[in-house]
């Protein structure tokens, strides 16, 4: 049978279960990466699991997000992760090396092979044709210890890409133009899989930012096939024998095709707050701004700084804003000094970041109280760039480095200025940065070094078999895990030490709401559609958990954030009949019976609202393994039961 190319790799690392979408599916996991946010508890937690080294091809830990060492917390946890790396067999990719996302596709990435990363832009390794997924710590610390992964078995969709871009139209108005009719959670469940001729032009860190974003989709993941590009691609980094083409065969046949027409693109920007609201920049062009960054996993390679200093070569950047640049790598930043990349960037007014994660993630560069500001980054949610009324607009960095200019959104075809193809840079591969793994006699030495910050990995608690708790709040749509368990410079330090993170749990939405939930001592959340979407980070369930929440009621989930729940022992329950949701709110008390019979039999659960007397039914969706993580009281417990193998 045809095979589509996401099929072909499923198959090639099946462990449990079938490809029928819908259905669980357990896959091998060659390669995982780790990043300094979402790292120190996926450590803990593979120390708790009592394995001596990694059982993956290559794993790698990065230091990306948090590098801004405004007090002794920061560096206590980087000095943990190098330790834990050099004690399991970890590649360590030290602090200014780059972005996890970018590093990985330069030095990493191979056609092919399945990645888990704990970070959801994983998937920019789709890239690169790997079939990358993004997950929570505790997920990836399974996959360390060689278990499988497990998710749901998705729908292919193909992305049929003809004809090739107008000049100063970049892949990031790809990404955009998809996502502004799929939207923020049309891709949940699905993997969105390119073909066509179109593709024969795209480069691979411009497929790179397409499968990135597609993350924005609630997708599962992105792939490309692996041809000539990728092949080009990995001769650069001096790893063309890590090549192997791959592809759909010809006839295979998608759940869906959405057809592209390349050559039909324009220059979009996603409007505040959402990355889905996307237009044509032309509809909000004129519309002054006080910001502009460029940089993150999405937009951050060589071409795109060589296509911005094209842009902004021997002209100064608008007196009224401010210009930040983070290269994505320590490889990308040196490429651009060596070819002048970055002197024209210097010139012009450009504040070089440092090659981090940075303003996307709110450490830093946060923009002016109701500012307006561009950035190539992938998300705009509302308070994550640090600033709560900030209005963030999401573009590619030929929109950015033309608004720069001007001080106001600008289409890039309306300005002239030459490609920047005249620029040639050369990547030169450089590993001194990374650290690689220990012979295992000398790894055993290792001692892990732990700061004061770093906290235990609280346990879950089995799911009792009746709970009788008050809503704790009730949410609209799409609330994103930056809402759940914001990030930002006075927050991310307290990743390694939950009980003190604990205090943030949806502080921007309800600064009350970690007092409720304690004074409760056992809570509900109430959510609408896409509940949890946006980043991996699990502390967004470890947190809530340990804040006594036993269940959270919605219309759906984001994908990621219902797998971190349940690893964490929180039942996801959606509403049979989701206008059960008008007649719901905070304060209510509701009780929920028969629990644990309808994890063992998949049977709805009735609800009752004591405090209005209705009754109304519940679904967990769960059956087998993640009915029976949920009985244990999360994965940990599951494991410690010694029940994944
Ligand atoms: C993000 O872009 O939201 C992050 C920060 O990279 C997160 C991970 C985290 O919260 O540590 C993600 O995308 O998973
Ligand atoms: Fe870092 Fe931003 Fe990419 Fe997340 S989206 S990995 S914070 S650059």
């Amino acid at each position: 049978m045809a095979d589509t190319l996401t099929n072909k790799i499923l198959k090639a690392h099946l462990a449990d279960g079938d490809l029928q979408p819908g259905s669980p599916l357990g896959i091998r996991i060659d390669q995982t990466l780790t990043q300094d946010a979402t790292g120190t508890m996926a450590y803990l937690q593979f120390e708790a699991m009592g394995i001596n080294t990694v059982r993956t091809e290559i794993s790698v830990s990065y230091v990306d997000h948090n590098t801004q060492q405004t007090d002794y917390r920061n560096m206590d946890d980087h000095r943990f992760l190098q330790s834990a790396a050099a004690r399991y067999g970890v590649y360590f990719s030290r602090h200014g090396n780059g972005i996890c996302h970018q590093v990985h596709l330069e030095r990493f990435g191979k056609p092919g092979k399945t990645l888990l990363g704990s970070d959801s832009h994983t998937p920019t390794g789709g890239g690169l044709a790997m079939l990358a997924i993004g997950a929570g710590g505790l997920d990836v610390a399974a996959a360390m210890a060689g278990a499988p992964f497990y998710l749901t078995a998705p729908q292919v969709v193909g992305v049929y890409l003809t004809g090739s871009l107008q000049p100063r139209v970049s892949a990031k108005d790809i990404i955009l133009t998809i996502l502004a009719t799929e939207t923020v959670s049309g891709g949940v469940g699905k993997i969105y899989e390119y073909f066509g001729p179109g593709i024969k032009s795209l480069t691979v860190p411009e497929r790179a930012t397409i499968t990135n974003m597609g993350a924005e989709l609630g997708a599962t993941t992105s792939l490309f096939p692996s041809d000539e590009q990728t092949k080009a691609f990995l001769a650069s980094q001096q790893r063309e024998t890590d090549w192997v083409p791959l592809q759909a065969d010809e006839d295979a046949s998608y759940a869906r095709i959405i057809d592209v027409d390349l050559s039909k693109v324009v220059p979009m920007a996603a409007l505040p707050h959402m990355p889905d609201k996307a237009v044509p920049v032309e509809e909000v062009a004129g519309l002054e701004i006080q910001q502009v960054a460029i940089g993150s996993c999405t937009n951050s390679s060589i071409s795109d700084l060589a296509h911005t200093a094209a842009l902004l070569r021997g002209k100064k950047v608008h007196p009224r804003l401010s210009l930040g640049v983070a290269p994505g790598s320590r490889q990308v930043l040196a490429a651009a000094a060596r070819s002048g990349i970055l002197a024209d960037l210097i010139e012009s007014g450009a504040r070089i970041l440092e090659s981090a994660c940075g303003p996307c993630i709110g450490m830093g560069f946060a923009p002016s109280s109701g500012g307006r500001s561009l950035r190539t980054f992938n998300r705009n949610f509302k308070g994550r760039s640090g600033t709560a009324d900030a209005e963030i607009y999401l573009v590619s960095p030929e929109t950015a480095a033309a608004s720069a200019l001007t001080g106001v959104i600008t289409d890039p075809r309306t300005l002239s200025f030459e490609a920047g193809e005249d620029y040639h840079p050369v990547m030169l591969p450089d590993d001194g940065m990374i650290i690689p793994p220990l012979e295992p006699a000398e790894a055993a030495r290792v001692t892990l070094i732990r700061g004061p910050n770093i906290a235990p990995c609280p346990a879950g608690s089995p799911v009792p078999d009746r709970l009788e708790a008050p809503v704790i709040l009730k949410t609209g749509d799409n609330i994103t895990t930056d809402d759940i368990m914001p990030a930002g410079s006075a927050i991310l330090p307290l990743r390694s030490n939950i009980p003190a993170m604990a205090e943030y749990v949806f502080t921007h939405l309800d600064s009350n709401f970690s007092h409720r939930a304690k004074a409760a001592g056992e809570g509900i959340i109430l959510g609408g559609e896409n509940y949890g979407q946006g980043s991996s980070r699990e502390h967004a369930a470890l947190a809530p958990m340990y804040l006594g929440i036993r269940a959270v009621i919605a219309k759906s989930f984001a994908r990621i954030h219902r797998a971190n729940l349940i690893n964490f022992g929180i039942l996801p329950l959606t509403m049979d009949n989701p206008a059960d949701y008008d007649a719901l709110e905070q304060g209510d008390i509701l009780v929920l019976e028969g629990l644990r019979h309808s994890l063992e039999k998949g049977t709805p659960i009735q609800a009752r609202n004591l405090t209005n007397n209705r009754f109304f039914s519940l679904s967990h969706g769960c059956a087998g393994r993640t009915a029976a993580i949920l009985q244990a009281g999360g994965l940990l417990r599951f494991v410690g039961r010694g029940k994944e193998k």
